[in-house]
């Protein structure tokens, strides 16, 4: 389904009056204003090809209505949401869930829908039917090096496709781990890993960037051979300076200080990209910004400050990606309602006065530099959003087309009732 212009246009009339007198009120409060509407103009979140679908849990899934089945659907999806919210311009593919049968074909209708590609996903947590070595007991660490060398393999052939589509980024999430204290060499482990990454790194283009994600626990319970932002870190740095450490909010042991972990990383020019999610207990893959935005806009916080101080550029310098599992809403739109919860997050933080913060922190002024982050935090920047997407010629509330416009129902029509998500 391509949304027809005018009922965007249609929309924004219909709110204009309503949505003028909040931007008005706070845009008097602003300074900066234009500079910051650009940024949130140009500001992009890629959507991951698997959030586009139901997810389920291990103990079953419930399947949505009309959800995608191709890649040609999904890409449509992705289209719809970027008409919406005009900051979906980019999507995220996860190999082999979503092989490109005719790349060209794929290309063009990206192109149609103003999307580009992002990081490309590996995948050997999983077995496929014609593989020759399973993955039972890890991929890139495993004990055997013809199942590291397939794995290897496996990796350089999603690059293959990344540089078909255009992507400039490979990110590599590593299921490896054990389960029983003893089961592994945690040295032998890490260092098999490095060698194998050491061959992925050498068939990187020279313009692409290698993500090394790290996660805590799951699907084992015992270790993960990238377990936390040290041993990425530490991959990254051995392999050289196109491999970085990618941040998922859902990967940390509870109560990580996440903004200062983001904050080093920034230090060390060592920090590549995010999944975007939330989470109360582990990796729930939950809307952004559901249950802990004060620490999203804390991290979007330390993200400003590094890159202002290392002159990055805040669309284009580091990868934004979302990671999410739908089990409950409407995966398009819990998406709308993740990147608006990102987008909130990053306008409050352009709002903080960083002169002020210093200036506090260097006289150990806590009241005041308290009162700095939370002021911004506690700015109702939704009008800011609403003008950025106007601009754009998006909508002025997404979420409100979509239902009232019934577009659920359309893609049901188009699709049928029942979804057959290749995600997990
Ligand atoms: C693993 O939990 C992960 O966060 C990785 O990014 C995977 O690619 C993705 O989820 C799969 O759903
Ligand atoms: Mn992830
Ligand atoms: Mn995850």
């Amino acid at each position: 389904m391509i949304l027809d212009k005018q009922i965007i246009e249609r929309h924004n009339n219909d709110l204009m009056g309503q949505h003028n007198k909040k931007f008005q009120l706070l845009a008097e409060e602003i300074s900066g204003l234009n500079e910051i509407l650009n940024k949130l103009q140009r500001f992009q979140i890629a959507i991951p090809s698997w959030a586009l679908g139901t997810g389920g849990t291990r103990f079953g899934r419930f399947s949505g209505r009309g959800e995608p089945a191709t890649l040609e659907q999904k890409l449509e999806d992705v289209g719809l949401l970027h008409a919406l919210n005009g900051s979906s311009g980019a999507i995220s593919l996860h190999i082999p869930w979503d092989i490109p049968r005719d790349v060209q074909h794929i290309k063009q209708l990206a192109t149609d829908l103003s999307l580009s590609f992002d990081a490309v996903n590996s995948n050997t947590f999983q077995d496929q039917p014609q593989q020759k070595y399973s993955y039972k007991y890890g991929s890139l660490h495993h004990v055997d090096p013809r199942v590291r060398q397939q794995a290897v393999e496996h990796n350089i052939e999603v690059m293959q496709y990344g540089v078909e589509l255009g992507s400039k980024a490979l990110t590599i999430w590593l299921a490896d781990g054990s389960s029983f204290p003893g089961q592994l060499n945690f040295r032998d482990s890490f260092l098999n890993t490095l060698s194998s990454m050491e061959e992925i790194y050498k068939h990187l283009p020279a313009d692409w960037k290698l993500f090394v994600e790290y996660k805590a626990f799951e699907p084992f319970f015992y270790s993960t051979t990238i377990g936390d932002w040290g041993q990425s870190l530490l991959l990254a740095n051995k392999l050289g300076p196109k491999a970085y450490t990618l941040v998922d909010l859902g990967h940390h042991l509870p109560n990580a200080n996440i903004e200062q972990i983001v904050s080093l990383l920034m230090m060390e020019g060592k920090l590549g990209g995010f999944h975007f999610n939330d989470s109360k207990y582990a990796d729930d893959d939950l809307t952004a910004g559901c249950i802990k935005p004060y620490q999203l806009f804390l991290i979007f916080n330390e993200l400003i400050d590094g890159m202002d101080l290392r002159g990055i550029d805040h669309a284009t310098g580091l990868g934004w990606m979302i990671d999410a599992s739908h089990n409950m809403k409407d995966p398009l739109l819990d998406l709308l309602q993740s990147v608006e919860a990102i987008k909130i997050a990053y306008a409050q933080a352009l709002l903080v006065d960083r002169v002020a913060l210093r200036k506090a922190q260097h006289e150990n002024d806590i009241i005041t530099a308290q009162e700095i982050l939370q002021g911004a935090f506690r700015t109702d920047v939704r009008p800011l959003l609403a003008e950025a997407r106007y601009r754009e010629g998006a909508a002025i509330n997404p979420l409100q087309l979509f239902q009232k416009e019934s577009l659920r129902e359309e893609l049901v029509r188009e699709r049928g009732e029942h979804s057959v998500g290749t995600g997990l």
